[in-house]
């Protein structure tokens, strides 16, 4: 591959913006194409549009125009789609994004182009659902003109030691040139290992696998959470005396819920497609999405139940909720159970105040010290660093009366020997 080839990123967000600027570090004339005018701008600016201080830094070093004109793909011999695959309220999911965006390239494609895939979907989406659009809209053949491949992304937001660059990625390919001509890109541009499915079913069927085991490992946490606390076993201790096993156990955390835009999302994908293609029932995957779905409401309920013990109830009381973002260090909500949390104590009749230092801008507070005034109850619902280091003192002389680590994250003895009511999840 002559490093000169031009490739097209459509869409610029969490996973599209990071690809851009990897394949223009690595001598690739990159254009990035996105629906949003504002991000497009920004992005010109050389202004990274979300918080990721590495990207930040690294988009001010390349150089690749960002544009919402959709037809630019024309010059373009690679053209990448990363763009999201929400679920709807019903949790069916939503196709939209992928399906609006390869209408929008189709109409300029011109033989010989390698369209890839990297959104997460279900297995059969590229066949069955891309081909059509791309053939009916370039009035190409993909597999004879038009080349189509999936190499699903993988982007763990906020994490200090995986990015794009190191990420280890597997490629499905409509056919052998398909394949060949994805892995040679990917392998040209990232440092983990690229490896060849058998076919663009499997590269799909690989992603959703890899979220759907991570969602039911926590589902299987939670439930032990729910049942070690009515049998008084401290379920962080018991994950950390497991852990020390060297082999064949892995751990996962329970908490007051799962968000972002992957694990609570993908297995959904898996459960309609086989439903709808063949029948199958994946009554584990659905259960184990439903107990993740249910852990604001446990969350909650074991606040409610703390407070009586109190001889309190959390109409009128006033809860900080501490942590909007999904997981820690990152300033995403999308699907963030810390939303959740909210609506369902503002039911209650709680008077809620917010802060997050990653999402001043959802915030009701804009300082820790502003949040915590006047608190009775502080609910911790996402482990950013900032409030690991808030000490039981500096609550008690706010006036909290109680405290829900929602992400067990807090020390619970020196909590509890400080003299506060402190309840985890499981713990
Ligand atoms: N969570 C728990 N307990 C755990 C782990 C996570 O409750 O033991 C919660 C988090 O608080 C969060 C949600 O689950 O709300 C998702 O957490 P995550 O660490 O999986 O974060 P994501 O969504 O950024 O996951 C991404 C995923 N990457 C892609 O889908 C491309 C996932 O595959 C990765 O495993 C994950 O990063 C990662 O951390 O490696």
């Amino acid at each position: 591959m002559i490093k000169k080839d031009k490739v097209a990123v459509i869409g610029l967000g969490y996973v599209g913006l990071p690809l851009a600027v990897l394949a223009a570090e690595n001598g690739y004339e990159v254009i990035g194409i996105a629906r949003n005018a504002n991000r497009v701008k920004l992005i010109n600016k050389r202004i990274a549009p979300f918080k990721d201080a590495r990207l930040a830094r690294e988009l001010k070093k390349v150089k690749f125009l960002a544009t919402t004109d959709f037809s630019l793909v024309h010059t373009a011999k690679i053209i990448i789609l990363c763009v999201p695959t929400p679920v709807h309220e019903d949790r069916t999911p939503d196709y939209e994004p992928v399906i609006s965006a390869t209408q929008s390239i189709a109409p300029y494609l011109k033989k010989g182009q390698l369209i890839i895939l990297e959104s997460t979907v279900n297995p059969g989406v590229c066949e069955e659902m891309l081909v059509p659009i791309l053939e009916t809209g370039s009035h190409l053949k993909v597999g004879k003109d038009l080349l189509l491949a999936h190499c699903p992304e993988r982007i763990s937001p906020g994490d200090p030691q995986w990015y794009v660059r190191n990420i280890p990625r597997v490629v499905g390919g409509f056919d052998d040139r398909s394949l060949k001509l994805a892995v040679k890109f990917y392998r040209s541009i990232i440092e983990g290992s690229v490896t060849p499915m058998m076919s663009l079913k499997e590269a799909e069927a690989c992603k959703v696998v890899e979220n759907a085991f991570r969602n039911v490992n926590i589902a299987f946490v939670n439930e032990l959470a729910k049942s070690f606390s009515t049998l008084g076993i401290d379920v962080m201790h018991v994950i950390a005396g497991a852990s020390t096993k060297p082999f064949s156990f892995m751990p996962h955390y329970p908490g007051c819920g799962i968000g972002g835009h992957c694990i609570p999302v993908d297995p959904y994908y898996l459960i309609d497609y086989a439903r709808k293609k063949s029948g199958f029932d994946h009554a584990f995957l659905k259960l184990a999405c439903q107990t993740n779905d249910e852990m604001p409401q446990y969350t909650v309920a074991m606040t409610d139940e703390a407070l009586k013990k109190m001889g309190l109830k959390l109409k009128n009381l006033s809860v900080t909720v501490l942590g909007l973002a999904y997981k820690p260090q990152i300033d995403d909500v999308r699907e963030s159970p810390a939303l959740t949390v909210i609506k369902l104590l503002k039911q209650e009749g709680a008077r809620v105040e917010t802060y997050d230092p990653y999402v001043e801008e959802l915030s009701t507070k804009q300082t820790l010290d502003e949040a915590l005034t006047g608190a009775n109850v502080v609910v911790i619902a996402t482990a950013h660093k900032e409030f690991l280091k808030i000490k039981p003192e500096k609550l008690i002389k706010a006036g909290v009366k109680l405290v829900i680590d929602g992400r067990n994250c807090l020390p619970k003895e020196k909590f509890i020997k400080a003299g506060l009511n402190y309840r985890g999840i499981g713990r």
